[in-house]
């Protein structure tokens, strides 16, 4: 076990059961013209962190250990968005209607791309996921049992919405969950804030919280 330093104590990592869990880095999230945008938000907020990003699996591809991508996305045919979630904020645009990035949300649309600074490489795990949790309506869980993983560490955005969700449903499965707090962000500072306090509070209640230097230097 690698002692990472941690709120709100020290995260024990398995080094080989640990896998990073990416959320959601994809260009209709944070690029002018996308999802993210079409609901009013300062996407600029969540570009500065790709660099972080890419640094952490940067990280993880050096020490081998394996990577899972997530992507929230809708088939063409949007049988997998229900009226719950598509009829949601005074927008003009919808999921599924067509952005300057094609179809907003829509699995193989220009924006639903991952961005090319956090890419997934050839071999790494790619999940497309309908609703904001990772586990909600995929084969998350076969693919994290098939590769032996116990640990994930988490980054992505946004950091109370499909992060938070993603690693409260882990935590529930029994994985022990660690997320890096300079690799994910929110549209909000404050629900950034708020999340990774909620997340890390009674002890752990769902997981831990640590910069990317701190897990960097603990790992080496
Ligand atoms: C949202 C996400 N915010 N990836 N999705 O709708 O957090």
């Amino acid at each position: 076990m690698i002692e990472v330093k941690a709120a709100p104590f020290p995260y024990k990592l398995d080094p080989a059961h640990t896998a990073l869990v990416v959320i959601d880095m994809q260009r209709d999230f944070v690029e002018h013209g996308g999802f993210g945008e079409s609901l009013g938000n300062d996407v600029t907020r969540l570009q500065a962190i790709i660099p972080t990003v890419s640094d952490l699996i940067a990280l993880f591809r050096a020490k081998g250990w394996p990577i899972l991508h997530t992507r929230e996305s809708h088939l063409p045919d949007l049988s997998d968005c229900p009226p719950a979630k598509r009829n949601r904020g005074d927008v003009s645009q919808r999921i599924g209607d067509a952005g300057p990035m094609g179809r907003l949300l829509v699995r193989g649309e220009p924006g639903n791309a991952i961005v090319d600074a956090c890419a997934p490489a050839p071999g790494e795990m790619v999940l497309d996921k309908p609703g904001k949790g990772m586990f909600c309506h995929t084969d998350c869980e076969a693919m994290l049992q098939a590769a032996g993983i116990t640990h994930l560490v988490f980054a992505g955005v946004t950091t109370e919405v499909c992060v938070q969700t993603s690693m409260r449903e882990a935590n529930d499965r029994g994985y022990e969950c660690l997320l890096v707090t300079d690799a994910t962000e929110s549209y909000f500072p404050q629900f950034k804030s708020a999340a990774i306090e909620m997340l890390t509070a009674q002890g752990a209640i769902v997981g831990w919280a640590t910069p990317f230097s701190t897990l960097k230097e603990a790992v080496g």
